[in-house]
């Protein structure tokens, strides 16, 4: 499987630690040099229109977009974060190409840089396991079957699903909250 890593320039030194994370999950997946590629645009309002082109050439099973968006002065952070979110999701859907968001939304740098490899973990390696993630359920999908079997799941893993329905439980169909009928 061949992944693409989509990286925004805008606050550079930041971003560059989150394709470093996003590298590291993909080559302890076991993927090679040649099965990934690393793309950088301008900032991450441009981020879902690079992962639409690199969709649509149909070579890639996931696709990692990493970027850093830092509120500023004016209403121009909600603009970016929001349109990059919600553009990624719909190349995602439009295509049937896991592209996961491994953007660091935040008010401070000092908040970034905790996202960016420190103490809170690091966007676009939580990232690109959800991507592994996802291209590994849809192969599956699309050989027949319900799912993956759980896999050894890394510690970036763990982390990226604290708190959220794993995927072989929402594939298995949802669980009834305890206590209802
Ligand atoms: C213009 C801008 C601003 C103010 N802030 C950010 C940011 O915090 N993070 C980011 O990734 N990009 C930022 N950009 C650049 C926009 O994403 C985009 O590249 C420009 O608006 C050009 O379309």
């Amino acid at each position: 499987m061949r992944f693409a890593i989509v990286a925004a320039r805008f606050n550079e030194r930041i971003t560059q630690r989150l394709v470093a994370g996003a590298l590291g999950a993909l080559r302890a997946a076991r993927l090679g040099p040649d099965a990934i590629e690393v793309h950088w645009v301008p900032g991450s309002f441009e981020l879902p229109q690079a992962a639409g082109h690199l969709a649509a050439t149909g070579r890639f099973a996931g696709i990692v977009c990493v970027g850093v968006v830092i509120r500023g002065q004016t209403p121009h952070f909600e603009h970016i974060a929001r349109e990059a979110a919600a553009g990624i999701r719909q190349v995602a859907i439009a295509y049937g190409v896991p592209a996961t968001f491994g953007v660091i939304t935040s008010l401070t740098e000092e908040q970034a840089w905790a996202r960016a490899g420190g103490e809170v973990g690091n966007r676009g390696e939580e990232a690109a396991e959800a991507a592994l993630q996802m291209a590994e359920w849809v192969r599956s999908i699309q050989d027949g079957g319900t799912g993956p079997n759980p896999r050894r799941r890394s510690a970036a893993s763990e982390r990226a699903s604290r708190g959220h329905v794993h995927l072989t439980q929402t594939t298995r169909g949802p669980r009834r909250p305890q206590g209802t009928r």
